[in-house]
């Protein structure tokens, strides 16, 4: 049986590879942060109390924190994994404005504390970098492998800081190490302040007469948005190949948030100019105006081709945001499911 390791795996990826690495047969491993509450409802419906009598656990949690060397080491000399996956991050563009040096510690440090964990313990493992659209930054569209990067905030800075040192540790020390470098990919279980979610979370509320407005901030930037289950079956299949590298995975389709609005709201028949507002306080002091995947390379040499689009991730957030509020949906997202995943990829545990 085959052991991966997850860090962030309490994020919407992190839920989301666990579910598929153990439908494969995988042991997994995630790390998981000490807060004073908990904060593991997207991997609830997986994780199987230890105690309860004859039951046979293959996902198991450890305390730890990216920020720290010690903790990491000793997981990973315990576990000793087959594969891992860096998914931990303070992953929010806008927040990183806030906290920079602590999106520095995290998301730029928190790589390298795991790459010299592994290097130290000798273990021989495949090693996966979440890496970002974000880092293209300020590029020319579309962005692919020869796209040099131009970060525009202090967490593309340090993930292009992160990518460079997984690259290093790959051509200096032969590690197994890839870099996946993911556009925007959304789900049901998206954190509810990134923009999609916010758009499709606030619907349902006013659709139950709970919220009156929804104010957002710059409604032009681009984004190339995919649907996240299938981004993770890109991630494995980074570490199944013979040799690791640098990949791009998106839709090479990318739409405005303005787009994103008139979609949401038109799948209700309702019009978006009536409930919107805009606050400058979610402007960023820097924009990223356009992102748009060249995946071709990629896709190919992976064997990996997105099947839900723009229009049909769109419909799948909003009937989840619908039901999770209590309210009838036009269920076109479920029939999209259903479909193409034959009803696989679940969204029971959305938050
Ligand atoms: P989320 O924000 O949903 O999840 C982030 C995860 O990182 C959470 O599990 C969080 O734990 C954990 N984490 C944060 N800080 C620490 C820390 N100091 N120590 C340990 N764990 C920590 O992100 P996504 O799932 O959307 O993204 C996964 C990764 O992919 C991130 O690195 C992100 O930057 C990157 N990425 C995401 C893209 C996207 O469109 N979603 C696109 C490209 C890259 P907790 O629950 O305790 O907060
Ligand atoms: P992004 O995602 O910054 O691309 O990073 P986000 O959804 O936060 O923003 C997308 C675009 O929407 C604009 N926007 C708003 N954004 C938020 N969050 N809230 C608002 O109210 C709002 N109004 C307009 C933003 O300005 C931006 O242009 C995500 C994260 O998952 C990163 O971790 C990941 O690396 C990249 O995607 C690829």
């Amino acid at each position: 049986m085959k052991k991966a390791l997850i860090t962030g795996i309490t994020g919407q990826d992190g839920s989301y590879l666990a579910e598929l690495l153990l439908a494969k047969g995988y042991e997994v491993h995630g790390i998981i942060r000490r807060g004073s509450t908990f904060n593991t409802r997207r991997i609830d419906h997986i994780y199987h109390d230890p105690h309860n009598n004859g039951e046979t656990v293959h996902l198991h949690l450890h305390y730890g924190d990216i920020s720290v060397g010690e903790t990491i080491t000793d997981v990973i000399y315990n576990v000793r994994p087959d594969e891992i996956y860096n998914l931990a991050a303070q992953s929010h563009v806008r927040v990183s404005f806030d906290m920079p040096e602590y999106t520095g510690d995290t998301t730029g440090l928190g790589t390298i504390r795991l790459l010299e964990s592994i290097r130290k313990s000798k273990i021989e493992t495949r090693f996966y970098q979440a890496s970002s659209s974000e880092m293209f930054g300020g590029a020319k569209p579309p962005q692919g492998l020869s796209t040099p990067f131009e970060p525009r905030s202090p967490y593309a800075a340090a993930k292009v800081y992160a990518y460079w040192v997984t690259r290093n540790y790959r051509e200096g020390y032969q590690m197994f190490a890839s870099n996946g470098i993911l556009f925007n990919h959304e789900s049901p279980r998206r954190g509810e302040t990134f923009v999609t979610r916010k758009i499709t979370r606030a619907l349902a509320q006013i659709v139950a007469k709970k919220q009156q407005y929804l104010y957002l901030g710059n409604l032009d930037a681009r984004r190339d948005w995919g649907y996240a289950p299938e981004y993770v079956e890109a991630m494995w299949k980074m570490l199944q190949l013979e040799q690791p590298g640098d990949f791009v995975i998106g839709t090479g389709e990318a739409h405005t948030v303005r787009e994103f609005l008139t979609e949401a709201f038109g799948y209700l028949n309702l019009d978006w100019e009536a409930y919107v507002r805009i606050d400058p306080r979610y402007f960023r002091p820097t924009e990223v105006d356009y992102l748009l995947a060249d995946a071709a390379e990629s896709s190919q040499q992976l064997g990996w081709e997105p099947k839900v689009r723009f229009h049909e991730l769109v419909r799948i957030m909003v009937d989840a945001d619908l039901e999770l509020a209590g309210l009838p949906c036009p269920g076109e997202g479920r029939s999209i499911l259903q479909e193409k995943f034959g009803g696989w990829h679940r969204w029971e545990s959305q938050v």
